[in-house]
């Protein structure tokens, strides 16, 4: 079989020759049931029915990976891809460097292994449960659709981990796959394991946030277990970063068309101070200082996701070879990091300081870094959107310490600054910074949905191109009656 195409013969596609591999076939045929009653219960609401333009993965070259096509979304075929295996992949980091790359689990890192994989595996299905209320409010039929492409594929990652559970891990790894399927999002008895994972999507511009800030600790994550010296695992996340680029597409272009879209009716109505906030809002557009807020949010929720600054967990990951660093084949060092050391912010005697500390505990803070470089960029990028407008606002990326329920940081306050304020001061300032109530009730007054091909709500600019050169009024979605 050619590893670059996808076999359809197999009801789950997928280029790892499940047609002959009978005992996993059987393990994922007798999962995919269940997946598709998740699916029905949890995922778009309203929409099953509907015809949607969709990119499905026929290969994964790198060249031509995905054909477009109209789909029922319950009908998309979720297959199992995995980015060609090379024969010499050798461990690249850790006390096993050097050594041949691994085909199976090795026996001692088993349970750390699944760990990783179950963690990475929860997060898929929980956004997909976040996200399922959008479909009713979305501003236009080209945005639905790339929301409903961004949840199959989230879909579909889920499927990617739950293949290496099924084959790698035996008994305990199909009752792995089974337990994705029943903890939720937000559930008080089986929530899902990640902190950011149980919060509401409640709205659009939540939805483009989320998209760019937390896929992105997706992409970094996804980066670091690519470099994993369990070959089926690194193979499985490198083409699963292909499809994320898209996600954060879809977050940091929708952004994009907000400002866009408020700069401009800001400056039809003559309002030159972004912090006229009514007057703004009286416009139906989001106002800066409420978008600089929910960038607040999502920001420092996805810091969370880094786990601890300091953590031995990752040491171990590290040590073992099971999980790397961003790039790590492109940094310049030993790749074993036993005397080197990284610094990281931490609290001493009530301040926010700057310490040295061991290389290979830091890994989770140097992740971390990695990603706000990232993020970095990207704001930079919206900023170049509102001063090309004209209008004369800035967003910028909140403190580390701000807003932190994991960590260092997670027992204090502290402004988007980085001043660390008390309790009471805290209460006062806290709607300052985050978005308060009301402005929760404003953003969602704005959500009505738009379903006409080729029309926007008022409060987004129209995409600059459309998805696979589409023409601005092309039905991306045939919503059915
Ligand atoms: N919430 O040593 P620590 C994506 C737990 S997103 C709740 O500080 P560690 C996507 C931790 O599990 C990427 N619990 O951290 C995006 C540990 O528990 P145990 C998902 C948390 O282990 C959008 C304890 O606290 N992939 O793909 O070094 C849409 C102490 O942990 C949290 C991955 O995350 C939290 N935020 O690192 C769709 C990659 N943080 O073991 C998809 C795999 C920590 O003591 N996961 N804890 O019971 C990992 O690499 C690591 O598990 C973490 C945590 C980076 C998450």
């Amino acid at each position: 079989m050619n590893i670059m195409n996808v076999d359809y013969t197999t009801k789950i596609p997928n280029n790892v020759n499940l047609a002959e591999d009978r005992q996993v076939l059987k393990a994922l045929e007798g999962w995919h049931p269940g997946y598709l009653d998740w699916w029905n219960d949890m995922g778009p609401d309203g929409f099953q029915e509907s015809l949607v333009y969709l990119r499905t993965a026929i290969s994964v070259d790198p060249k031509g990976w995905a054909k477009f096509d109209y789909v029922r979304m319950p009908e998309y075929r979720w297959g199992v891809l995995l980015a060609p295996q090379d024969e010499q992949r050798l461990v690249n980091f850790g006390q096993h460097k050097g050594e041949k790359a691994w085909q199976e689990v090795p026996g001692e890192y088993r349970a750390m292994l699944r760990r990783l994989v179950v963690i990475q595996g929860d997060t898929e299905p929980a956004s997909v449960e976040q996200q399922r209320h959008l479909g009713k409010t979305a501003p236009s039929l080209y945005d639905m659709r790339n929301l409903f492409q961004v949840n199959v594929e989230e879909g579909r990652h889920l499927w990617a981990m739950v293949y290496l559970l099924q084959k790698y891990f035996g008994r305990d790894g199909r009752e792995e796959a089974d337990d994705l399927l029943r903890r939720r999002s937000g559930d008080e008895d089986a929530p899902r394991m990640l902190g950011a994972f149980n919060e509401a999507t409640p709205d659009w511009l939540s939805f483009f946030m989320f998209t760019f800030f937390t896929d992105r600790d997706g992409k970094m994550q996804l980066e670091s277990l690519a470099q994993s010296g369990f070959d089926p695992l690194s193979r499985t996340c490198r083409f699963m970063l292909t499809e994320e680029a898209h996600h954060m597409f879809v977050g940091e272009t929708g952004v994009s068309r907000v400002l866009q879209r408020t700069c401009e009716a800001m400056k039809a109505a003559g309002i030159e101070d972004p912090n006229e906030i009514e007057r703004v809002r009286a416009l139906g557009v989001i106002d800066l200082p409420t978008m600089q807020k929910k960038m607040n949010l999502h920001y420092s929720l996805s810091l969370d996701l880094f786990g601890s600054e300091v953590s031995t967990n990752a040491a171990n990951f590290y040590n073992a070879g099971l999980k790397g660093r961003f790039q790590e084949t492109k940094i310049d060092d030993d790749h074993r990091l036993t005397n080197d050391i990284y610094k990281v912010l931490k609290m001493v005697d009530g301040k926010i300081t700057l310490v040295d500390e061991p290389a290979l505990t830091a890994l989770n803070m140097r992740l971390r870094d990695d990603y706000t470089e990232d993020c970095a960029k990207g704001v930079e990028r919206w900023n170049k959107v509102i001063e090309k407008a004209g209008v004369n606002f800035r967003l910028e990326l909140p403190h580390t310490a701000f807003h932190r329920q994991i960590g260092e940081f997670a027992n204090v306050q502290a402004t988007p600054k980085g001043i660390i304020v008390s309790e009471a001061e805290w209460a006062k300032v806290r709607d300052d910074y985050l978005p308060s109530t009301a402005d929760g009730d404003f953003i969602a007054s704005l959500m009505v949905p738009v379903s006409e091909p080729g029309k926007f709500a008022n409060w987004i600019a129209a995409p600059k191109v459309g998805i696979d050169n589409k023409p601005g009024d092309f039905e991306y979605v045939k919503i059915a009656a």
